[in-house]
């Protein structure tokens, strides 16, 4: 049976293709009149889940996604869930608009000293089968945010971000690499132990 993945973010696809590697997801470029869900949500959680229900009442398909952001303790956590928006460029989920957005952490972090550039990622990784049950999970990544960009792998903030315990930021780490340690692994290798139960329910 097929699972809808219901995002637009090209970085996001790539990796839950990978991740979730036995299941046949198909993209949302297969469903065009699919809806534009607003992230009216204030928690991770809650927009996976807005976005999730909303495709799958579109297709009449179980849905699966992701909503996720980068947390930064000197900026009280936030972008946050408005990590994609954090630079006011909107419009797709482009490379010009991932580096506005880092360049703008980059700034408001300019004076802020080594020990207190701590930061995370969260994914909420969302389930909805329709008639069926939901699920939500959440997986995190711990580390901190660097002076200055490295590397091309990866997307969004990756290049600024440093995992703790490793040397390399998130877009120097092979695919598998970001993969075994990521927010977005952790959460949906969770959520794939759910979903034959799911489907079956
Ligand atoms: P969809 O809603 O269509 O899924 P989106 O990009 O708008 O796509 P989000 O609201 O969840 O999705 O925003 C997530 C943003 O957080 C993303 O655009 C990146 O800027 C950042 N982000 C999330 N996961 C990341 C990762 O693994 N590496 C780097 N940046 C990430």
């Amino acid at each position: 049976s097929t699972i809808v993945l219901a995002t637009r973010n090209n970085g996001k696809i790539i990796e839950l293709r990978r991740i979730l590697d036995a299941i046949e997801v198909v993209g949302l470029d297969a469903y065009p009149g699919a809806p534009d869900v607003p992230e009216t949500e204030l928690t991770f959680e809650g927009n996976a889940l807005l976005k999730a229900r909303a495709i799958a009442a579109h297709t009449g398909l179980p849905a699966v996604a992701d909503d996720s952001g980068l947390c930064v303790d000197a900026l009280n956590a936030m972008p946050g869930v408005l990590s994609a928006r954090w630079s006011g460029r909107f419009g797709d989920a482009s490379g010009d608009k991932d580096r506005a957005n880092l360049e703008l952490v980059l700034d408001q972090l300019a004076d802020v000293p080594a020990e207190h550039r701590g930061a995370h990622f969260v994914c909420a990784a969302a389930l909805v089968v329709p008639g069926g049950p939901e699920h939500v999970v959440e997986g995190r990544m711990y580390g901190r945010i660097i002076e200055a960009p490295r590397g091309s792998g990866g997307f969004g903030y990756d290049p600024i971000f440093l995992p703790d315990g490793g040397t390399r930021t998130s877009a120097e780490l092979t695919a598998e690499e970001k993969d075994a340690i990521s927010h977005r692994g952790r959460a949906f290798r969770a959520l794939a132990e759910l979903i034959p139960q799911a489907l079956a329910a």
